[in-house]
């Protein structure tokens, strides 16, 4: 720290020409955030102090997350699951996982996760000292729930699908996961981080919620397709006793006792995650994924048209080609097969996608 402090408008140029070193989203087709919504900046910045790490003090913020709660919840198709809001779909899947291995007292316990598992299994699974039994994909980039299936023991306390996956933005075959976790009684969380905010929107999309009826958990994301500020994802549960076998005693707080992850959390994502959802309700969700989607088939025939087929038939705006470069300028990634990934969020337009594909169309030229 510098003895002597800077003064504001010093400090704010400061601030401005570093923040010029940050990509503009308009160019990064590989992200799964956007740009926030007007409503979520201006919710954020009213409830910017509150901290939801004590919500006695913020009774107000706090009924704002059990509302968020209750319309992800409902959603989902489970008016009053139980959940909160964490700092993101990572958190959500450690937590996830917590309450699992709370919930099957078992010694050297494993985890069945898809082979297209978000890496923040991995990271929750060396955490929470959980073996990770990774099932194949089948020829779709779908989890094969056979082989899935197969890698269950006795010491399995979770299973795991993802509907809508980082790579390829697929949907496992939850329906038979969840007849696999109900016979085999451990829990089923689903990873729905990205597609829990796309899915629901779509006019035909496979069963992913807790309409299944093996469905424990399911994490979804506000700060990815639910154009909230960082940072909120959402943790639901099917049955109350799962959050609450994470309980701690929190002697000094307002309230006694917190399952959560985080200690101070802010309220003002939560404010922002609501207000959107608040703002756009069901019909404005409805558009904003049906205008990523047409970018997204618009990208797919762009492509298509130029020799390099989506691969996987994506259910969700993630497309994934097997072609090797991209045209300079533009941020995409590469898959763990290498790839080329693009995610049409909101701030990707047709007009965008048309300048990608020319200088797509240029370089191979
Ligand atoms: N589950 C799925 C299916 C995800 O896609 C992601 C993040 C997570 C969980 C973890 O969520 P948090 O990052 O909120 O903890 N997927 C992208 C990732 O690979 C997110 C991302 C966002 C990537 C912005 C790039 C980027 O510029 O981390």
């Amino acid at each position: 720290m510098q003895k002597k402090g800077l003064a504001e408008d010093e400090l704010f140029s400061f601030l401005l020409s570093v923040k010029q070193n940050d990509r503009q989203y308009r160019h990064v087709l590989s992200s799964m955030c956007t740009l926030p919504h007007p409503v979520a900046v201006r919710a954020m910045n009213l409830f910017i102090e509150s901290n939801l790490g004590d919500p006695g003090l913020f009774e107000g913020t706090a009924s704002l997350e059990a509302l968020l709660v209750n319309r992800l919840g409902s959603l989902m198709h489970l008016p009053d699951a139980c959940g909160y809001a964490t700092s993101g779909g990572t958190e959500s899947n450690l937590q996830a996982l917590r309450m699992a291995r709370r919930g099957k007292n078992v010694h050297s316990p494993n985890v069945v996760v898809p082979e297209s598992a978000h890496f923040s299994f991995e990271k929750a699974c060396e955490i929470l000292s959980l073996e990770m039994r990774v099932a194949p994909s089948d020829d779709r980039y779908r989890m094969d729930a056979d082989a899935a299936a197969g890698l269950i023991d006795k010491n399995t306390i979770a299973l795991v699908g993802v509907a809508g996956t980082t790579e390829y933005g697929v949907v496992d075959p939850i329906a038979a996961l969840s007849d696999i976790a109900s016979d085999r009684n451990i829990a089923l969380h689903i990873d729905a981080a990205f597609g829990g905010l796309v899915l629901p929107f779509l006019p035909k999309a496979p069963l992913f919620d807790f309409q299944l009826e093996g469905v424990t958990s399911i994490s979804v994301d506000p700060h990815k397709m639910g154009m909230s500020t960082i940072p909120v994802g959402c943790l639901l549960t099917r049955d109350p006793s799962m959050l609450c076998s994470l309980n701690v005693d929190t002697p000094y707080l307002t309230v006694k006792q917190e399952f959560t992850l985080a200690g101070t959390r802010s309220g003002g994502a939560v404010a922002g995650a609501l207000a959107v959802i608040e703002h756009l309700g069901q019909d404005g969700f409805k558009a904003v994924v049906a205008e990523c989607m047409a970018n997204h088939h618009y990208l797919i025939e762009g492509m298509t048209a130029m020799g390099y087929p989506v691969l996987a038939e994506p259910e969700v705006n993630v497309a994934a080609f097997d072609c090797p470069v991209a045209p300079k300028g533009w941020q995409v990634s590469w898959t763990r097969n290498r790839h080329m990934r693009i995610v049409c969020m909101p701030h990707i337009t047709t007009t965008i996608i048309n300048e990608f594909l020319k200088d797509f169309g240029d370089m191979h030229a």
